[in-house]
């Protein structure tokens, strides 16, 4: 009996295992399983790690760590969104915080993708020389055009995030007003594409991301993860930031944000049902190993009828 590999599994699912790629610098990151972007703030102010790691020796030991517990991607800031009282912050400082933290795990840690998560084409031309891979921009293009040219020429991977507002309202509630979130986030992920795909970036070096918590109340971001399905319309990988977010501490109740770990990975499996394919995570083994029980149930494909346990395997 034959059965063809993907019947039974679901949609999204199937899209997950199509042989999918997220074609970055220098290599490709296959989507066929979930992808770990562990999360390094060299920040003095993050919303829940803000000052831990702005030390580059204590940054590389976090790196490391999050390598050993199965991150396929760092994702290095030095520019913090938080909600409260978050300042745009020089190209200067910004540099002087990340770079010599992408250097060394650009040396030391060839294993990780590396990522940077910054909005400035200053910066990112200055990573990029440094080994870095992707540009993770939560501005989605919308600040510095000439990011979309600089991320072309380098060829890297870009993360396109939605948001809205300025880096000191982007984060607050100020622009959070919608009448389908879901609707609206993709009209405005899809001027994101544009303008990269202007600026020469090739589609298929670009995921997207919903900006969970970004201009976006609680029930904007629980809603945008119930429907994720209808961003896949962009035909772009999806890649999701629920970590430790606002709207998980106000469903279960938590304030601090680093008691929010278990309610975070109920965030990951979720999306991954729903056809996430890359999470952005605080909480690197936690995400890990959730994702991976979560992924090896969702790939049993169903029996078929009368088929055997011969035949099935
Ligand atoms: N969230 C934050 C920062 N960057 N990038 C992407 N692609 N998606 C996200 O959801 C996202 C992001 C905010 O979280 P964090 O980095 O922990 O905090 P802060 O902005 O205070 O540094």
């Amino acid at each position: 009996m034959t059965v063809p590999p993907a019947a039974g599994l679901s949609p999204s699912v199937q899209r997950l295992l199509s042989g999918s790629r997220w074609r970055v610098r220098g290599r490709d990151i296959l989507l066929d399983r979930p992808i770990v972007m562990g999360i390094l703030n060299v920040t003095p102010d993050s919303f829940s790690d803000g000052g831990r790691y702005l030390d580059p020796g204590a940054a590389i030991g976090r790196a490391e760590t999050m390598l050993a517990e199965g991150a396929d991607i760092v994702d290095v800031g030095g520019e913090s969104t938080r909600p409260q009282g978050a300042r745009a912050v020089p190209a200067s400082d910004e540099l002087a915080r990340v770079v010599p933290v992408v250097r060394e795990i650009a040396r030391s840690m060839p294993a990780l993708a590396l990522s940077v998560d910054t909005m400035k084409a200053a910066v990112a031309e200055a990573v990029l020389g440094e080994g870095a891979h992707i540009i993770n921009d939560v501005s989605g293009f919308r600040f510095d055009r000439r990011l979309a040219q600089i991320c072309s020429a380098a060829g890297c991977g870009v993360v396109l995030m939605h948001s809205r507002g300025d880096v000191s309202t982007m984060a607050t509630y100020e622009h959070a007003s919608y009448g389908d979130v879901v609707a609206e986030v993709r009209a405005e992920l899809a001027r994101s594409l544009q303008v990269a795909s202007g600026g020469g970036v090739a589609t298929d070096r670009i995921v997207v991301d919903p900006g969970l918590g970004f201009a976006k109340r609680s029930t904007h971001s629980v809603e945008l993860l119930a429907r994720l399905p209808e961003l896949a319309g962009l035909g772009r990988p999806l890649l999701v930031g629920a970590s430790r977010k606002r709207f998980v501490g106000e469903l279960s109740k938590v304030n601090d944000p680093a008691g929010r770990v278990a309610g975070s990975v109920g965030a990951h499996v979720a999306a991954l049902l729903a056809g996430a394919s890359i999470f952005r995570v605080h909480d690197v083994a936690a995400a890990r190993q959730a994702l991976d029980v979560a992924w090896a149930i969702m790939t049993v494909r169903p029996r078929a009828t009368g088929e055997t346990e011969d035949e099935r395997t």
